[in-house]
């Protein structure tokens, strides 16, 4: 039997290496509130990143939930149903109204041409989303949120590491956030942080401990939102081997490229490489039931009883939803709605053989010839 292969799987460090943190974190006792190892990240991270200033968060979505807070935004939000369902639960828990735009058929991410006819005189800011780390266009975007007096808040969780056209992809808009989860590219086992280029740092520092300035003193009505010292200390392990781990996944996604291009009703977006230090993170695939001879689920259903485990990432739309079918306006977003019914998310990750790259393409080649 062909052992399970998992969407991803977390990139770890040699043990001893955290080991050594655990000994120093033990010794001093200091678990977390802002302590000496989160200090140290923080930092880390802003050099990494290029932007000015970093601050590490328990995780991805508290970290998008109090940037919006600190903007201290009302009204609407224009942003995308493409995507995980953090980004919208973060406005709606901001007490905000996501007004959702349709994406871009080439690479899922918000399509600007679309943005102008939703912007209303309630309209605050745009969330767009760097969807499996393809860069959202951020001049256009940023040339629209000017003209009308908007905020950019980037959902960036999984674009970590990215650059475009040799900038940080954090230094587009007013703010980004990124997440290190496990499952993500680089991960602080649970973790996120906020970059910011700006004084609203401070903000979502005073928000993300209760918003308590000091022992008698509690300013703003925060949350708890503090990353510990074991999670911090993962970071800084994994932060070494981020680009070791980047250029693995850069050579499966290569062979992943040369194996589907030979296969019918089987598209991937549109890299461009050329311009963008991608972190290949994710590899969607999209499937045309007409040109491959069946659809998306029963490919699903066919590579996991081969013990291939893929994701519908995103599917369904946050905008289809139990929590906001009859609360929120769907918007018109027939890509969006095409485009989640056709993905496929395959396995991809640092650890994964080129060995299980090959299964992976063999199993889908292999359906396609029994149809
Ligand atoms: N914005 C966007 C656009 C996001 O995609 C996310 C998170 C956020 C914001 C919020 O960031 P965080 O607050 O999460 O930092 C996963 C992740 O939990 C989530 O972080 C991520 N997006 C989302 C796209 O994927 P699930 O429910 O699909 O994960 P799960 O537990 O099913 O894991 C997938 C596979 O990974 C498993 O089949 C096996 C493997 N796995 C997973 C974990 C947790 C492991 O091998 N080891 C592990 O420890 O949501």
């Amino acid at each position: 039997m062909n052992e399970n292969i998992y969407v991803t799987r977390p990139s770890l460090p040699p043990l001893d290496e955290y080991v050594e943190y655990l000994k120093q974190i033990w010794d001093s006792r200091n678990l977390t509130n802002m302590g000496t190892f989160l200090r140290e990240f923080g930092s880390e991270l802003s050099d990494f990143l290029g932007v000015e200033k970093c601050l590490p968060l328990c995780n991805g979505h508290m970290s998008l939930e109090l940037l919006l807070q600190a903007f201290e935004l009302d009204g609407e939000v224009i942003t995308t149903p493409f995507t995980f369902a953090s980004t919208t639960h973060a406005i709606v828990r901001n007490g905000l109204t996501p007004v959702f735009c349709d994406v871009k058929e080439d690479d899922c991410t918000i399509d600007p041409a679309r943005i102008e006819e939703l912007i209303t005189d309630k309209t605050a800011a745009i969330v767009p989303v760097h969807v499996y780390g393809m860069p959202c266009d951020v001049e256009e975007i940023d040339r629209i949120a000017k003209k009308h007096g908007l905020k950019v808040i980037y959902d960036a969780a999984h674009a970590f590491g990215e650059k475009i056209k040799g900038k940080g992809i954090a230094s587009f808009g007013d703010a980004s956030m990124f997440s290190f989860h496990a499952t993500k590219c680089f991960n602080s086992i649970e973790g996120g942080c906020v970059a910011l280029n700006n004084e609203l740092l401070l903000r979502v520092y005073q928000l993300h401990n209760f918003g308590i300035m000091d022992e008698e003193n509690v300013e703003f009505v925060g949350a708890n939102a503090k990353m510990n010292e074991l999670q911090a200390a993962m970071g800084l392990c994994n932060l070494r081997y981020f680009e070791d781990n980047k250029n693995k996944r850069k050579k499966l996604f290569d062979l992943y490229m040369d194996y589907l291009s030979e296969i019918d009703g089987i598209s991937i977006l549109n890299y461009k490489e050329e311009t963008v230090d991608y972190n290949y993170s994710y590899l969607p695939v999209f499937i045309d039931e007409k040109k491959f001879g069946i659809g998306r689920d029963q490919v699903q259903e066919l590579l996991k009883e081969k013990n291939i485990y893929t994701r519908k990432y995103f599917y369904p739309l946050v905008s289809d939803f139990n929590c906001y079918k009859n609360r929120l306006s769907k918007g018109n977003t027939p890509i969006a709605q095409k485009l989640s019914g056709q993905v496929l998310t395959l396995p991809l990750y640092s650890d994964l053989a080129e060995s299980d790259v090959d299964r992976i393409c063999n199993e889908i080649k292999q359906i396609r010839r029994s149809i």
